[in-house]
């Protein structure tokens, strides 16, 4: 039998909390940002919306400590509780009601009983509550209900991993001990920054991705030598919307954050990475007959070859980078394929102190090409 802190509502760590694991998050103020970073230290700022992956990047490369991976087993309940939370705490509750439960439960559940147990969750899961919770998981009825509207909720790719039958028995097991995957999967947004030491005098980053986080960002990218930034963009977001507000389609967001941002003139100042994230979702999505070009008209492309997908996704990206060539190199990844990012992240150190001492001169070079589009733009102008 399990005790519960906390069950509704989104999974940022709060200030109000108990005190977050040390690694997990850690708030900068702006004068203590750039101070504390070394000046001969290598470091990687990882920037990205929401969900796209900058935190699971950060445990595949440094696996959280078994110490505080036992803290994070109520965050995995509350990963696999959040769903039906909403449902049916909001309109979509309401809808159910309307509809005739076979419509949404082919098993023996009702919306009645099932907000009883709800209603229990709120401080205990016992074996019997966890029985109910597995069985509403894999009721075919609810598995096509959140299908239809996977869009609206956020913590898919957890729930997929932790309601396997495989996994959910060993999280239900008391005296359960996460494995590395299980602590990979578990889902808490993140909120200020997070900086681990990668390797001695190799530091990574990690910052929030919602909106409210991303007013943050500025406060880690003042320019310093040995300084780089990594954007972490979701290949598989295109059918699901923001959770900020469940209406933005995320892949839109997603785009427009990036153009956003690499205009703001803090980033201009460093060297960028993009790591395309989330290969492994979008090959799922696109093997359960979720069609991209549904949501994204512009693209022609055939809807069943992931391949092609991915590779539309990333040129809408570095297309935003065609005159200036900013984006020193980008990488195609799934993040639970945890030696793959530990080969993107040595990579991306490895190619910067090559690239350094060429850097400040290419910012010259940009300084002058932006001076030189000016003038011809004004010239075209005045011709007309
Ligand atoms: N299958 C799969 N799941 C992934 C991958 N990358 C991330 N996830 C899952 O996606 C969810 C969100 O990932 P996070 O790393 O928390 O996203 P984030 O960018 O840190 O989000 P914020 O902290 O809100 O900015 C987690 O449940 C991860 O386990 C991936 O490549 N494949
Ligand atoms: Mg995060």
């Amino acid at each position: 039998m399990r005790r519960l802190s906390k069950l509704v509502g989104q999974l940022s760590i709060s200030e109000e909390e108990e005190k977050p694991p040390q690694t997990l998050r850690q708030d900068v103020n702006p004068s203590s940002a750039s101070s504390s970073i070394n000046k001969h230290q290598r470091t990687i700022i990882f920037l990205g919306c929401g969900g796209s992956g900058k935190s699971s990047i950060m445990r595949a490369i440094h696996p959280i400590p078994e110490f505080l991976s036992l803290k994070l087993i109520d965050y995995m309940y509350e990963n696999i509780l959040n769903i039906p939370t909403f449902i049916l705490g909001t309109d979509f509750g309401k809808e159910l009601k309307k509809r005739k439960n076979q419509e949404f439960f082919e098993n023996e559940f009702n919306h009645h009983s099932l907000m009883i147990y709800m209603a229990k969750t709120a401080s205990i899961w016992d074996e019997e509550f966890a029985k109910k919770i597995y069985s509403m998981w894999w009721d075919p009825g609810f598995q096509k209900f959140v299908f239809e509207r996977r869009s609206s909720f956020a913590y898919m790719d957890a729930v997929h991993y932790f309601i396997q039958q495989r996994n959910f028995k060993r999280i239900m097991r008391s005296g359960f001990h996460p494995c590395r995957e299980d602590t990979f999967y578990c889902m808490i947004k993140t909120t200020g920054f997070v900086e681990i030491s990668y390797r001695s005098g190799y530091v990574c980053v990690d910052s929030g991705g919602q909106r409210t986080e991303r007013k943050k960002w500025p406060i880690h990218l003042q320019y310093e030598e040995g300084k780089v930034i990594c954007f972490v963009v979701s290949l598989s977001e295109f059918d699901e919307l923001c959770y900020e507000d469940d209406v933005t389609n995320r892949y839109e967001e997603g785009l427009s954050n990036w153009d956003t941002w690499y205009h703001n003139e803090l980033v201009q100042k460093l060297p960028i990475y993009i790591i395309f994230n989330k290969m492994d979702v979008l090959e799922r999505k696109v093997k359960n007959g979720i069609k991209f070009s549904d949501y994204v008209k512009s693209y022609d492309g055939d809807d069943n070859d992931p391949e092609a997908i991915s590779e539309f996704i990333i040129q809408r990206y570095l297309e935003i980078d065609t005159f200036f060539n900013r984006v020193v190199k980008h990488f195609k990844i799934s993040a639970n394929n945890f030696d793959q990012c530990v080969n993107t992240i040595n990579e991306i150190f490895h190619i910067d102190e090559r690239y350094f001492g060429i850097h400040d001169f290419r910012r010259i070079v940009e300084h002058l090409l932006v001076g030189l589009k000016e003038m011809e733009q004004s010239r075209i102008q005045s011709s007309h």
